[in-house]
């Protein structure tokens, strides 16, 4: 299979104030775009076969290297945009809201230990919430990488990478994670993973 770049689940200034239409110019039309042309250049003679984008992910990560990092790219900011919807975020919904009460022992606290995740992770990378042997758990990885690679089930994504927020909210990433929680996440999509898990 061919990567491909995805249309966004919104319109570029759906998520404004607090993600602009110019950072989706940039990081969706110009990074992410850049992730599937250098990793379809890459995939040429491969010789990987998969049917999904999880499969392929999982296969390149057998790989590393620059063919891992551009499809694992690839798989994560296509989570992301989902992850993200107009008029998200604050309190969940659905089954993940008794499942984070559960875990968590709060909103505020799951809010608390996300932000800090996201914070925490050193350089590029992502805060991911997701489930773990059957329970919900926040979890950091570095550049390209993702837990798909080591059996856990995404639920939900932030990219932390510079790009991700240096127009909107220049050098404050834990205030771009804040808002993130706060206005952005998508409950629906984070249910419909959980279903999944
Ligand atoms: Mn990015």
């Amino acid at each position: 299979m061919k990567l491909e770049l995805p249309a966004l689940p919104y319109a570029t200034n759906a998520l404004e104030p607090h993600m602009s239409a110019q950072t989706f110019s940039f990081h969706h039309a110009k990074h992410h775009n850049a992730y599937v042309v250098k990793g379809n250049e890459l995939l040429e003679g491969a010789g990987i076969e998969a049917d999904t984008l999880e499969d392929l992910v999982k296969a390149a990560a057998k790989l590393g290297g620059a063919l891992f990092n551009n499809v694992g790219q690839c798989y994560n900011h296509e989570f992301f945009w989902k992850s993200m919807k107009p008029n998200g975020g604050g309190a969940p919904t659905g089954a993940i809201a008794a499942k984070i009460e559960a875990d968590f022992g709060s909103y505020d606290n799951f809010k608390k230990e996300f932000v800090a995740g996201g914070v925490g992770q050193f350089g590029s990378g992502w805060v991911w919430l997701v489930v773990d042997g059957g329970k919900l758990k926040i979890a950091k990885s570095a550049n390209a990488e993702t837990p798909l690679t080591s059996g856990a089930t995404p639920i939900i994504v932030c990219d932390v990478w510079e790009h991700a927020y240096y127009i909107d909210f220049q050098n404050r990433r834990p205030d771009f994670l804040a808002c993130f929680v706060d206005n952005l996440l998508n409950w629906d999509f984070a249910n419909a993973n959980l279903a999944k898990a």
